[in-house]
């Protein structure tokens, strides 16, 4: 990659919604790799800032403060410390964590605003919106839910579909329906600001389907293309809100600006708060923008951000958008509404001082190119064999040879093979490989080639076998014990921008200092005659039983959530004892079970009830193989009146209960009975 003409580097984070604390999705597609990158960029002593923050307004904000009964500016206060908290406790080294909640961010979006507004880059549309009469207000983004025109996703919002990522109009939607009363909207005139996306197309086509087609990621290219290819309009900027940045114009009382309006432009507004020179970052051609995000904002920061930067006409544009794709939890998606996450706080409080393990996890399986799936056990087997394994089974073998032999100091290197001038000529080439791939976001790959210089040592190691020429060849282990200290000394300088908590433990042990770039690739990191601290592990073995308690965490919610997604039905009405005593119900044995052709669920059934053998048909094929319930003792209603399913008679009905996970089960006598025993 050529960066000569870049000075410097504004690189930023998606706001999370200050509506609940960060997880392990949020790590994995914003956050670790933005780190990793501004680690990176500071370590080749790059200008960088590093921008996060708090979205503190939109409806995800009002509607969470209206379920839980509090303001919303209780909401943010509360999620924005927790969120700030997390990303401080997992390292995130973000120069500012804002929120747009800031005065500093209210004037900026209102200026930007306004200066739109002035230069007549917007047209104003007077039309009818969604509005729930009874709550008395305009239906905007997610107070309106109903299924997505594009995938048939029933719980879209009114402005995207978390499902297929798809962005909507409020109208869009089929079956729409307020989320606050469930009631269906009626339709009521109000007035809007719009920018006409449909007039930055032409300028998109050429900066995005032509500029950028070599170095955005396909997901983020490809996802852009489609956008523009099926024709961009006029999106409104402004909504019926009270919660928000307030509209700086006249005619526009009880309006706020959209939140996908004034949300980017807090990446602008938290710049301004960390430096009087925040504008070098953001006009000056020679500043490289980059936006860290998740696929979901792909559009908002490729089209929607950019259109605003172009009209406002002084802002330099995104050089890159790398977004991740979903990470998945145990295979289902990650979701806060149902508590299916690892949430941050939470893991450390399992897993103290192990931050880096869950960097690491969440780097080595990133869904950079395609959704990926975190599980415990993976997370134990990546912690065991390739963190302790691999990284810290090097590191303390030469750290305690090297006590052991020269009380902790460097020896000397003397006469070289030429396996150790390969091995010293490799250790040169780490900086170059890791470089290029975090230049091209490649956080994964740049991991692998991390580990790849401790698999080198290792090899090194097992194959000069020093534990064993020491014995005969005191020379020889100078050399080979110089060579991996240089290794090892490497591994702290580039190991730091992934693992940056271990890695500072392990420069405490080889007494070094932090190094920048330039340092990487030096054979002679650590020198002859260096004392070198006592050695202690660097990463430790996770335990089958830690990894159990955090499934069977899981599991737990899992079964709660089914519970609650099948609640129990209230008692029906009350009826006498003569009513009861109507119904005629038998124990019978299923004697014969086979499908009824051409259908899904039916079974068709004999019965053999005692007073005779009879045919049931039992909507019970999904959950059952005819195999394995002949033999079975059931209950079965006898005087129910016949009915004629798929052209057969079916005489009677077998009782049956659902399970947690909806599926019908028997309800069978505790013990084998007689057919024909009356249940009473
Ligand atoms: N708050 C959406 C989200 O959390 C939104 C991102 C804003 S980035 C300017 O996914
Ligand atoms: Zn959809």
């Amino acid at each position: 990659m050529e960066n000569k003409d870049i000075k410097r580097y504004t690189v930023t984070t998606a706001l999370p919604y200050a509506n609940g604390p960060v997880h392990i999705g949020h790590l994995a597609g914003v956050y670790v790799p933005a780190d990793i990158y501004v680690r990176y960029l500071r370590a080749n002593l790059r200008d960088v800032v590093f921008i996060g923050g708090s979205d503190e307004h939109g409806v995800p904000i009002t509607i969470k403060a209206r379920k839980e009964g509090v303001s919303p500016q209780d909401i943010v206060d509360k999620y924005h410390g927790i969120i700030k908290k997390s990303f401080e406790e997992f390292g995130i080294s973000f120069d500012i964590y804002s929120r747009t909640s800031s005065p500093v961010h209210h004037q900026t979006a209102s200026a930007f605003f306004k200066k739109l507004y002035d230069d007549d880059k917007f047209i104003v549309k007077t039309n009818e919106q969604y509005y729930d009469a009874e709550n008395k207000m305009f239906l905007a983004d997610r107070y309106i839910i109903g299924t997505c025109p594009h995938c048939g996703y029933e719980k879209a919002y009114g402005d995207q579909c978390e499902s297929c990522g798809t962005s909507l109009n409020a109208t869009d939607l089929i079956n729409p329906k307020s989320a606050v009363s469930g009631n269906i909207p009626v339709m009521k005139e109000t007035k809007h600001w719009y920018l006409p996306l449909d007039q930055y197309e032409p300028w998109l086509k050429k900066w995005i389907i032509e500029g950028h087609k070599n170095d955005w990621r396909p997901n983020v290219y490809g996802q852009c293309k489609s956008w523009i290819d099926s024709g961009l309009h006029p999106r409104a900027v402004t909504r019926d809100l009270d919660w928000g940045v307030k509209v700086p114009v006249e005619g526009a009382e009880g309006k706020v600006l959209y939140v996908w309006f004034d949300a980017p432009i807090g990446y602008i507004s938290a710049t301004k708060e960390l430096t009087p020179d925040w504008e070098k970052y953001w006009k000056d051609k020679g500043s490289k923008l980059v936006h860290f995000i998740g696929k979901d904002n792909i559009v908002f920061h490729c089209i929607i951000f950019p259109a605003m930067l172009k009209a406002e006409g002084s802002y330099i544009l995104p050089d890159n958008v790398p977004a991740n794709e979903f990470l998945n939890l145990e295979g289902d998606k990650i979701s806060t509404s149902r508590n299916w996450a690892v949430w941050l706080h939470e893991y450390l409080n399992d897993f103290p001082e192990k931050q880096d393990v869950l960097r690491y996890v969440l780097t080595a399986n990133a869904p950079e190119t395609k959704d990926n799936d975190f599980t415990w056990k993976d997370f134990q087997t990546r912690n065991n064999s390739e963190l302790v394994g691999i990284l810290g089974n090097f590191v303390n073998r030469a750290l305690v040879l090297t006590q052991k032999y020269y009380h902790g100091i460097v020896p000397q290197r003397n006469e070289l093979t030429n396996f150790d001038k390969t091995v010293l000529e490799e250790i040169k080439s780490f900086p170059q490989r890791i470089s290029k791939a975090l230049e091209t976001y490649h956080f994964r790959e740049a991991l692998r080639e991390l580990m790849n210089l401790a698999r080198l040592g290792n090899k090194y190691l097992a194959d000069t076998e020093p534990w064993k020429v020491v014995k005969t060849d005191e020379q020889r282990v100078m050399t080979i014990m110089n060579i991996a200290l240089q290794i090892v000394g490497n591994i702290a300088v580039l190991g730091d921008v992934f693992l940056p908590f271990s890695m500072e433990k392990l420069r405490l042990m080889i007494n070094q200092e932090k190094y920048s770039w330039d340092k990487a690739g030096d054979i002679d990191i650590l020198i002859v005659g260096k004392q070198l601290n006592k050695p202690s592990l660097l990463f430790q073995q996770i335990e089958d039983k830690e990894v159990d308690y955090q499934v069977s965490k899981l599991m737990e919610t899992k079964i709660k959530n089914e519970l609650e997604a099948h609640p129990t039905k209230e008692a029906k009405e009350n009826i006498q004892f003569d009513d009861f005593t109507k119904l005629d119900i038998r124990v019978g044995t299923i004697i014969e079970a086979e499908k009824v052709a051409k259908t899904k669920k039916l079974l068709k059934l004999m019965v053999d009830t005692g007073i005779d053998r009879r045919i049931v048909v039992s909507g019970i094929a999904e959950y059952y193989k005819p195999e394995d319930i002949i033999g079975k003792q059931v209950n079965i209603l006898v005087n129910l009146a016949p009915k004629t399913l798929r052209g057969i008679e079916s005489q009677g009905m077998i009782l049956m209960a659902e399970d947690i996970s909806g599926k019908l089960v028997f309800v069978e006598p505790s013990v084998q009975v007689k057919n024909g025993s009356e249940v009473k």
